[in-house]
Protein backbone atom coordinates (compact mmCIF):
# COMPACT_ATOMS: atom_id res chain seq x y z
CA UNK A 1 0.00 0.00 0.00
CA UNK A 2 1.39 3.14 -0.83
CA UNK A 3 1.09 6.51 0.87
CA UNK A 4 1.65 9.41 -1.67
CA UNK A 5 1.72 13.34 -0.55
CA UNK A 6 0.05 13.79 -3.82
CA UNK A 7 -3.43 12.76 -3.18
CA UNK A 8 -6.26 14.79 -2.85
CA UNK A 9 -5.81 15.83 1.08
CA UNK A 10 -9.50 15.01 2.87
CA UNK A 11 -10.90 17.41 5.50
CA UNK A 12 -10.14 15.37 9.15
CA UNK A 13 -10.39 17.15 11.87
CA UNK A 14 -7.06 18.84 12.59
CA UNK A 15 -6.60 20.78 15.79
CA UNK A 16 -6.09 24.39 15.88
CA UNK A 17 -2.72 25.67 16.80
CA UNK A 18 -2.82 25.68 20.16
CA UNK A 19 -0.88 28.79 22.02
CA UNK A 20 2.84 27.12 22.31
CA UNK A 21 3.55 26.22 26.10
CA UNK A 22 6.31 28.10 27.35
CA UNK A 23 8.90 25.34 27.20
CA UNK A 24 8.47 24.47 23.68
CA UNK A 25 8.80 28.47 22.40
CA UNK A 26 11.42 28.49 19.84
CA UNK A 27 14.03 26.47 21.88
CA UNK A 28 17.21 27.94 19.79
CA UNK A 29 16.45 31.45 19.92
CA UNK A 30 16.05 31.82 23.85
CA UNK A 31 19.20 31.72 25.63
CA UNK A 32 19.86 28.48 27.25
CA UNK A 33 19.32 29.59 30.57
CA UNK A 34 15.88 30.92 30.07
CA UNK A 35 15.24 27.79 28.28
CA UNK A 36 16.97 25.48 31.50
CA UNK A 37 14.13 27.77 33.20
CA UNK A 38 11.20 26.57 31.35
CA UNK A 39 12.30 23.44 32.03
CA UNK A 40 13.06 23.35 35.66
CA UNK A 41 9.71 25.26 35.40
CA UNK A 42 7.40 22.56 33.73
CA UNK A 43 8.89 19.31 36.17
CA UNK A 44 8.56 21.22 39.16
CA UNK A 45 4.91 21.86 38.14
CA UNK A 46 4.30 18.44 37.16
CA UNK A 47 5.93 17.03 40.64
CA UNK A 48 4.05 19.52 43.08
CA UNK A 49 0.99 19.00 41.30
CA UNK A 50 1.22 15.39 42.30
CA UNK A 51 2.16 15.59 45.40
CA UNK A 52 -0.86 17.31 45.66
CA UNK A 53 -3.08 15.45 44.08
CA UNK A 54 -1.68 11.93 46.20
CA UNK A 55 -2.89 14.52 49.37
CA UNK A 56 -6.06 14.98 47.35
CA UNK A 57 -6.59 11.25 46.83
CA UNK A 58 -5.86 10.42 50.64
CA UNK A 59 -9.02 12.50 51.39
CA UNK A 60 -11.52 11.22 48.86
CA UNK A 61 -11.33 14.46 46.78
CA UNK A 62 -10.60 11.92 43.99
CA UNK A 63 -11.70 8.56 43.25
CA UNK A 64 -11.13 5.98 40.79
CA UNK A 65 -7.52 4.94 39.65
CA UNK A 66 -4.64 7.05 39.95
CA UNK A 67 -1.13 6.62 38.76
CA UNK A 68 1.62 8.86 39.71
CA UNK A 69 4.26 10.70 37.25
CA UNK A 70 7.04 11.34 39.97
CA UNK A 71 10.32 10.30 38.88
CA UNK A 72 9.67 10.72 35.59
CA UNK A 73 8.97 14.21 34.60
CA UNK A 74 12.29 14.85 32.66
CA UNK A 75 10.34 12.51 29.99
CA UNK A 76 7.45 14.75 29.59
CA UNK A 77 9.32 18.02 29.45
CA UNK A 78 12.42 16.76 27.45
CA UNK A 79 9.90 15.56 24.66
CA UNK A 80 7.12 17.86 24.77
CA UNK A 81 9.18 20.87 24.69
CA UNK A 82 10.66 19.99 21.12
CA UNK A 83 6.89 19.56 19.55
CA UNK A 84 4.96 22.09 17.67
CA UNK A 85 1.54 23.32 18.44
CA UNK A 86 0.18 20.95 15.58
CA UNK A 87 1.64 17.68 16.69
CA UNK A 88 -0.38 15.32 18.31
CA UNK A 89 0.43 13.28 21.95
CA UNK A 90 -1.07 9.69 22.78
CA UNK A 91 -0.66 8.31 26.07
CA UNK A 92 -1.64 6.04 28.83
CA UNK A 93 -2.90 6.37 32.24
CA UNK A 94 -0.24 7.64 33.39
CA UNK A 95 -1.01 11.11 32.28
CA UNK A 96 -1.18 13.78 34.25
CA UNK A 97 2.51 14.95 34.04
CA UNK A 98 2.01 14.75 30.32
CA UNK A 99 -0.72 17.13 30.26
CA UNK A 100 0.79 19.87 32.00
CA UNK A 101 4.26 19.60 30.25
CA UNK A 102 2.05 20.15 27.10
CA UNK A 103 -0.13 23.39 28.15
CA UNK A 104 -3.33 21.94 30.12
CA UNK A 105 -3.88 24.46 32.85
CA UNK A 106 -3.29 22.80 36.40
CA UNK A 107 -7.47 24.05 36.73
CA UNK A 108 -8.32 21.65 33.74
CA UNK A 109 -6.34 18.97 35.34
CA UNK A 110 -7.72 18.98 38.52
CA UNK A 111 -10.96 19.58 37.91
CA UNK A 112 -10.93 16.41 35.84
CA UNK A 113 -9.53 14.20 39.03
CA UNK A 114 -12.36 15.70 40.96
CA UNK A 115 -14.55 14.65 38.45
CA UNK A 116 -15.56 18.30 37.56
CA UNK A 117 -17.47 20.06 34.83
CA UNK A 118 -14.22 22.36 34.32
CA UNK A 119 -12.46 18.99 33.82
CA UNK A 120 -10.64 18.78 30.20
CA UNK A 121 -13.27 15.65 29.93
CA UNK A 122 -16.01 17.27 32.19
CA UNK A 123 -15.28 15.41 34.67
CA UNK A 124 -16.04 11.95 32.66
CA UNK A 125 -12.31 10.94 32.39
CA UNK A 126 -10.80 11.20 35.65
CA UNK A 127 -7.06 10.29 35.78
CA UNK A 128 -6.46 8.30 33.16
CA UNK A 129 -8.12 10.26 30.26
CA UNK A 130 -6.69 13.37 30.00
CA UNK A 131 -7.95 14.86 26.61
CA UNK A 132 -7.87 17.94 24.59
CA UNK A 133 -8.18 18.69 21.15
CA UNK A 134 -6.99 21.88 20.43
CA UNK A 135 -3.78 21.16 22.18
CA UNK A 136 -3.31 17.72 20.09
CA UNK A 137 -3.84 15.51 23.54
CA UNK A 138 -5.54 12.20 22.40
CA UNK A 139 -5.83 10.89 25.81
CA UNK A 140 -4.83 8.80 28.34
CA UNK A 141 -5.68 5.37 27.66
CA UNK A 142 -6.55 2.65 30.30
CA UNK A 143 -5.55 -0.66 28.33
CA UNK A 144 -2.41 -1.41 27.82
CA UNK A 145 -1.20 -1.06 24.68
CA UNK A 146 -4.51 -0.45 23.48
CA UNK A 147 -3.07 3.33 22.00
CA UNK A 148 0.08 2.09 20.43
CA UNK A 149 -2.66 1.37 16.97
CA UNK A 150 -4.66 4.68 17.16
CA UNK A 151 -1.17 6.37 17.37
CA UNK A 152 0.00 4.26 13.68
CA UNK A 153 -3.46 5.63 12.50
CA UNK A 154 -2.93 9.23 13.68
CA UNK A 155 0.45 8.57 11.99
CA UNK A 156 -1.11 7.63 8.70
CA UNK A 157 -3.44 10.27 8.73
CA UNK A 158 -0.83 13.00 8.87
CA UNK A 159 1.02 11.13 6.16
CA UNK A 160 -2.33 11.38 4.03
CA UNK A 161 -3.08 14.70 4.61
CA UNK A 162 0.91 15.09 3.47
CA UNK A 163 1.59 17.22 6.64
CA UNK A 164 4.26 17.53 8.73
CA UNK A 165 3.40 16.95 11.86
CA UNK A 166 4.70 14.30 14.45
CA UNK A 167 2.74 11.94 16.84
CA UNK A 168 4.51 10.95 19.88
CA UNK A 169 2.87 7.80 21.73
CA UNK A 170 4.10 7.59 25.31
CA UNK A 171 3.94 3.94 26.46
CA UNK A 172 5.61 2.08 29.41
CA UNK A 173 8.16 -0.79 29.02
CA UNK A 174 5.44 -3.34 29.91
CA UNK A 175 3.60 -2.62 26.91
CA UNK A 176 6.10 -3.59 24.36
CA UNK A 177 5.25 -7.73 25.38
CA UNK A 178 2.22 -7.05 23.90
CA UNK A 179 0.45 -7.57 20.48
CA UNK A 180 -0.73 -4.12 19.46
CA UNK A 181 3.00 -2.76 20.03
CA UNK A 182 4.46 -5.18 17.08
CA UNK A 183 1.46 -4.80 14.94
CA UNK A 184 1.34 -1.13 15.39
CA UNK A 185 5.57 -0.99 14.49
CA UNK A 186 5.35 -3.13 11.72
CA UNK A 187 2.68 -0.77 10.27
CA UNK A 188 5.01 2.43 11.45
CA UNK A 189 8.34 1.04 9.29
CA UNK A 190 5.98 -0.71 6.65
CA UNK A 191 4.08 2.73 5.87
CA UNK A 192 7.23 4.95 6.77
CA UNK A 193 4.67 6.57 9.31
CA UNK A 194 5.49 9.99 11.36
CA UNK A 195 5.52 8.89 14.59
CA UNK A 196 7.78 8.87 17.75
CA UNK A 197 7.01 5.95 19.89
CA UNK A 198 8.71 6.78 23.53
CA UNK A 199 8.90 3.81 25.84
CA UNK A 200 9.31 5.35 29.18
CA UNK A 201 11.12 1.92 31.04
CA UNK A 202 10.61 2.43 34.90
CA UNK A 203 11.46 -1.59 34.98
CA UNK A 204 8.36 -2.45 36.62
CA UNK A 205 4.68 -3.82 35.08
CA UNK A 206 2.90 -2.82 38.60
CA UNK A 207 5.13 -5.54 40.27
CA UNK A 208 6.49 -7.22 37.86
CA UNK A 209 10.60 -6.26 37.14
CA UNK A 210 11.25 -6.07 33.08
CA UNK A 211 13.63 -8.93 33.59
CA UNK A 212 10.12 -11.36 34.56
CA UNK A 213 8.35 -10.17 31.81
CA UNK A 214 10.27 -9.43 29.09
CA UNK A 215 12.89 -11.62 27.04
CA UNK A 216 14.86 -8.78 25.47
CA UNK A 217 15.64 -6.10 28.31
CA UNK A 218 17.42 -3.79 26.03
CA UNK A 219 13.85 -2.70 24.21
CA UNK A 220 15.03 -0.47 21.97
CA UNK A 221 16.79 -3.25 19.68
CA UNK A 222 13.09 -3.98 18.85
CA UNK A 223 13.20 -1.63 16.50
CA UNK A 224 15.22 -3.34 14.78
CA UNK A 225 12.55 -5.87 14.26
CA UNK A 226 10.63 -3.23 11.94
CA UNK A 227 13.33 -0.90 10.47
CA UNK A 228 12.71 1.42 12.63
CA UNK A 229 15.49 3.75 13.87
CA UNK A 230 16.07 3.60 17.76
CA UNK A 231 17.83 5.06 20.75
CA UNK A 232 18.02 4.20 24.54
CA UNK A 233 17.98 7.71 26.42
CA UNK A 234 18.74 8.41 30.40
CA UNK A 235 15.82 9.46 31.34
CA UNK A 236 16.35 11.63 34.65
CA UNK A 237 18.55 14.10 32.05
CA UNK A 238 16.49 16.26 30.92
CA UNK A 239 18.80 17.40 28.14
CA UNK A 240 19.84 13.93 27.04
CA UNK A 241 15.74 13.42 26.23
CA UNK A 242 15.58 16.90 24.53
CA UNK A 243 18.50 15.63 22.33
CA UNK A 244 17.23 12.42 21.56
CA UNK A 245 13.33 13.54 20.65
CA UNK A 246 14.93 16.74 18.20
CA UNK A 247 16.50 14.07 16.07
CA UNK A 248 13.38 12.22 16.21
CA UNK A 249 11.46 14.30 15.40
CA UNK A 250 13.09 16.44 12.61
CA UNK A 251 13.90 12.82 10.78
CA UNK A 252 10.01 12.43 11.24
CA UNK A 253 8.88 15.93 9.75
CA UNK A 254 11.80 15.53 7.08
CA UNK A 255 11.80 12.05 6.14
CA UNK A 256 8.49 10.94 7.35
CA UNK A 257 9.79 8.14 9.58
CA UNK A 258 9.64 6.12 12.52
CA UNK A 259 11.85 5.76 15.14
CA UNK A 260 11.72 4.06 19.07
CA UNK A 261 13.11 5.82 21.84
CA UNK A 262 13.70 3.62 25.21
CA UNK A 263 13.83 6.00 27.78
CA UNK A 264 15.09 4.59 30.87
CA UNK A 265 13.80 5.92 34.02
CA UNK A 266 12.28 4.86 37.43
CA UNK A 267 8.51 5.15 39.50
CA UNK A 268 9.59 7.23 42.89
CA UNK A 269 5.69 6.18 43.68
CA UNK A 270 3.83 2.88 43.86
CA UNK A 271 2.29 1.89 40.64
CA UNK A 272 -1.08 3.96 41.61
CA UNK A 273 -2.38 4.45 44.84
CA UNK A 274 -3.35 1.31 45.61
CA UNK A 275 -0.24 0.35 46.25
CA UNK A 276 2.85 0.92 48.93
CA UNK A 277 5.33 3.37 47.96
CA UNK A 278 8.42 0.64 48.00
CA UNK A 279 6.07 -2.54 47.51
CA UNK A 280 7.31 -5.74 47.59
CA UNK A 281 9.04 -6.44 44.59
CA UNK A 282 11.09 -4.00 44.94
CA UNK A 283 13.61 -3.25 47.57
CA UNK A 284 14.32 -0.33 50.00
CA UNK A 285 18.07 -0.10 48.83
CA UNK A 286 17.03 0.16 44.96
CA UNK A 287 14.79 2.84 45.37
CA UNK A 288 16.99 5.04 46.98
CA UNK A 289 19.83 4.15 44.30
CA UNK A 290 17.20 5.96 42.36
CA UNK A 291 15.95 8.51 44.40
CA UNK A 292 19.63 9.90 43.98
CA UNK A 293 18.88 10.36 40.19
CA UNK A 294 15.51 12.71 40.65
CA UNK A 295 15.67 14.67 37.47
CA UNK A 296 14.31 18.14 38.84
CA UNK A 297 17.31 17.83 41.56
CA UNK A 298 20.23 17.11 38.94
CA UNK A 299 18.51 19.76 36.41
CA UNK A 300 18.57 22.58 39.58
CA UNK A 301 22.11 21.34 40.50
CA UNK A 302 23.60 21.84 37.02
CA UNK A 303 21.81 25.23 36.61
CA UNK A 304 23.17 26.20 40.23
CA UNK A 305 27.29 24.96 39.50
CA UNK A 306 26.41 26.47 35.95
CA UNK A 307 25.60 30.05 37.72
CA UNK A 308 22.38 29.88 35.95
CA UNK A 309 19.77 30.26 38.86
CA UNK A 310 19.88 30.67 42.71
CA UNK A 311 18.63 28.88 45.16
CA UNK A 312 16.82 31.57 46.32
CA UNK A 313 15.35 31.65 42.72
CA UNK A 314 14.65 28.06 42.68
CA UNK A 315 12.51 28.59 45.96
CA UNK A 316 11.05 31.74 44.72
CA UNK A 317 9.84 29.53 41.38
CA UNK A 318 8.71 26.91 43.87
CA UNK A 319 6.56 29.18 45.84
CA UNK A 320 5.09 30.40 42.78
CA UNK A 321 3.93 26.84 41.36
CA UNK A 322 2.90 25.90 44.59
CA UNK A 323 0.30 28.53 44.44
CA UNK A 324 -0.76 28.10 41.34
CA UNK A 325 -1.61 24.60 42.43
CA UNK A 326 -3.49 25.35 45.36
CA UNK A 327 -5.42 27.59 43.15
CA UNK A 328 -6.28 24.54 40.94
CA UNK A 329 -7.55 22.58 44.14
CA UNK A 330 -9.87 25.35 45.25
CA UNK A 331 -10.84 25.89 41.49
CA UNK A 332 -11.59 22.31 41.47
CA UNK A 333 -13.50 22.55 44.88
CA UNK A 334 -16.15 25.15 43.53
CA UNK A 335 -16.48 23.55 40.39
CA UNK A 336 -20.24 21.67 40.00
CA UNK A 337 -20.43 18.19 39.30
CA UNK A 338 -22.12 18.01 35.83
CA UNK A 339 -25.74 17.19 36.30
CA UNK A 340 -27.34 13.50 36.17
CA UNK A 341 -28.81 14.29 32.58
CA UNK A 342 -25.73 15.12 31.22
CA UNK A 343 -24.65 10.69 31.57
CA UNK A 344 -26.02 11.00 28.25
CA UNK A 345 -24.16 13.29 26.71
CA UNK A 346 -20.87 12.37 24.19
CA UNK A 347 -21.75 8.44 23.94
CA UNK A 348 -21.74 7.53 20.39
CA UNK A 349 -24.79 5.83 19.01
CA UNK A 350 -24.92 4.13 15.89
CA UNK A 351 -28.57 3.37 14.12
CA UNK A 352 -29.55 1.30 11.84
CA UNK A 353 -32.61 3.00 10.56
C1 LIG B 1 -4.42 -5.07 28.35
C2 LIG B 1 -4.21 -4.78 29.82
N1 LIG B 1 -3.70 -5.76 30.62
C3 LIG B 1 -3.51 -5.51 31.92
C4 LIG B 1 -3.82 -4.28 32.46
C5 LIG B 1 -3.56 -4.00 33.94
N2 LIG B 1 -2.42 -3.11 34.06
C6 LIG B 1 -2.59 -1.80 34.28
S1 LIG B 1 -1.15 -0.99 34.34
C7 LIG B 1 -0.26 -2.37 34.09
C8 LIG B 1 1.25 -2.31 34.06
C9 LIG B 1 1.79 -1.58 32.89
O1 LIG B 1 3.16 -1.31 33.07
P1 LIG B 1 3.96 -0.39 32.11
O2 LIG B 1 3.48 -0.57 30.72
O3 LIG B 1 5.39 -0.65 32.35
O4 LIG B 1 3.58 1.10 32.53
P2 LIG B 1 3.82 1.82 33.93
O5 LIG B 1 2.60 1.53 34.77
O6 LIG B 1 5.05 1.30 34.51
O7 LIG B 1 3.88 3.26 33.60
C10 LIG B 1 -1.09 -3.47 33.96
C11 LIG B 1 -0.61 -4.84 33.73
C12 LIG B 1 -4.36 -3.31 31.61
N3 LIG B 1 -4.70 -2.11 32.03
N4 LIG B 1 -4.53 -3.56 30.28
MG1 LIG C 1 6.69 0.29 33.65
Amino acid sequence: MSTTKARKKPELAAPTPAPTPASAAAPDAASASALNRELLYSMLLQRRFEERTAEMYAIGRIGGFCHLYIGQEAISTGIISQLRADDYIITTYRDHGQALARGMTPRAVMSELFGRQDGCARGKGGSMHMFDKQLGFLGGHGIVGGHIPIAAGVGFAIKYRGGDQVIVCFMGEAAVNNGAFHEALNMAGLWKLPCLFVIENNRYGMGTAIERASAVNDIYKRGASYDISRDVVDGQDVHAVRAAAADAIARARRDSTPTLLEIRTYRFMGHSMSDAVSGTYRTKEELEQYLKRDPIALHRQRMEADGEITTEAVSAMDEEIKKIVQDSIDFAEQSPELPLEALMEDILVETTS
